[in-house]
């Protein structure tokens, strides 16, 4: 740690490190130093992101637009080295470094309809400001990241290929995933259907991606690694999969995963009042659909996860994995139930539905 402080700048003496944040991906630390202010840094983890640099390229991309067409807006980016380089690299790891946003906190869980519209207003805030630039010009950080036909190939090859003995052990469940097809189908259709644009997309809209100020309103949106070309269906839906549930993936009681309706509203409200005017008709008229997608993509991954021994995410305990997948099949089963709410939500706003 002492070579990568040096790198930025820094005499190592004067600073401590502390663990901080909750993400599956990356190790992160808060950098604290008298006087100087504090930092965040980060170790990438290059087996998920497997060039740092197509990362780096993308937010040059990025500040580029910013800066010519709305300087205004505050996106925190990596600070650069001393010789002027995004990231160090020592014995093949890669470390990051940016400004802790002073006054700032994130939370890890969406407790009030306030918050969940906050963040939604930023997501949609972000991708509007980059409604004129050209979203094909992004690195694809991680191919095939939220493209559903890739995830359901991906399934059926663990289904052939994994391990052996979960496969034996968890055929109903398998079943059970393979029930969902119908929402790769509508997948299909939207990827050959031209009223669907590729947008900037953050592609992680969880609540702990935004920084919110003392009087708990958003700052701005972190975490930019994912921000890919995409469609909107990605950050509305991780939106609905992540905020209306009390309970989150992580939930091994699923009595406790129900759909609180209030956060449906503040979720479109904040989400559509910046992104209404760069969606089409038709694709607003799939913002349920957001939920179902994302939510089934992700039951999706983690099920393929647990079939392949756990590589991706790994496990703190035995079967996490298809605990936290057979969570998402019941946060969805939930979530269809509240389609009549959500169509008269969108009605209320007098978008199509
Ligand atoms: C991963 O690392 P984290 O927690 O920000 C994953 C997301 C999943 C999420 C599930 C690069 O995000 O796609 O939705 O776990 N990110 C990557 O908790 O795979
Ligand atoms: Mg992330």
């Amino acid at each position: 740690m002492q070579e990568v402080l040096h790198s930025f700048g820094f005499d190592p003496e004067q600073f401590e490190l502390s663990p901080l944040g909750s993400g599956l991906i990356h190790q992160t630390w808060l950098v604290k130093a008298g006087g100087v202010g504090s930092y965040v840094l980060q170790e990438v983890n290059t087996s998920v992101f497997k060039k740092p640099g197509d990362i780096a390229a993308n937010m040059d991309l990025l500040e580029q637009h910013l800066r010519e067409f709305h300087p205004a807006y505050f996106l925190p980016l990596p600070i650069k080295t001393l010789t002027g380089k995004p990231f160090v690299q020592l014995k093949g790891e890669t470390f990051r470094m940016f400004h802790f946003v002073r006054n700032s906190h994130a939370f890890t869980r969406c407790e009030t309809p306030q918050q969940a519209y906050e963040a939604a207003r930023q997501f949609g805030n972000f991708t509007a400001a980059f409604s004129h630039f050209n979203a094909e010009k992004l690195n694809l950080t991680i191919p095939g990241f939220h493209d559903l036909s890739h995830r359901w190939a991906q399934f059926q090859y663990a289904i052939k290929n994994g391990s052996k003995e979960r496969l034996k052990k968890n055929q109903n469940d398998i079943d059970l995933f393979s029930k969902g097809y119908s929402i790769v189908e509508t997948f299909e259709l939207i990827k050959s259907d031209k009223d669907f644009k590729q947008h900037v997309i953050h592609h992680d809209t969880k609540i702990s991606n935004i920084l919110f100020d003392d009087m708990d309103k958003g700052i701005c949106v972190i975490d930019l690694d994912t921000v890919m070309p995409g469609y909107f269906i990605s950050d509305l839906g991780d939106m609905m999969r992540t905020y209306l549930s009390p309970a989150d993936e992580e939930e091994k009681d699923f009595s406790k995963i129900s759909i609180r309706t209030e956060y449906v509203e503040a979720i479109l409200k904040g989400y559509l009042e910046k992104m209404s005017v760069c969606l089409s008709e038709k694709e607003i008229r799939y913002c349920f659909y957001s939920g179902e997608f994302m939510i089934y993509m992700q039951a999706l991954r983690f099920m393929t996860d647990h079939l392949n021994n756990d590589q991706y995410y790994g496990a703190r305990y035995e079967n996490h994995n298809l605990v936290r997948a057979l969570n998402q099949i019941c946060l969805l089963e939930q979530y269809r139930k509240i389609k009549p709410e959500f169509q008269s939500v969108m009605a209320s706003f007098g978008s199509p539905s």
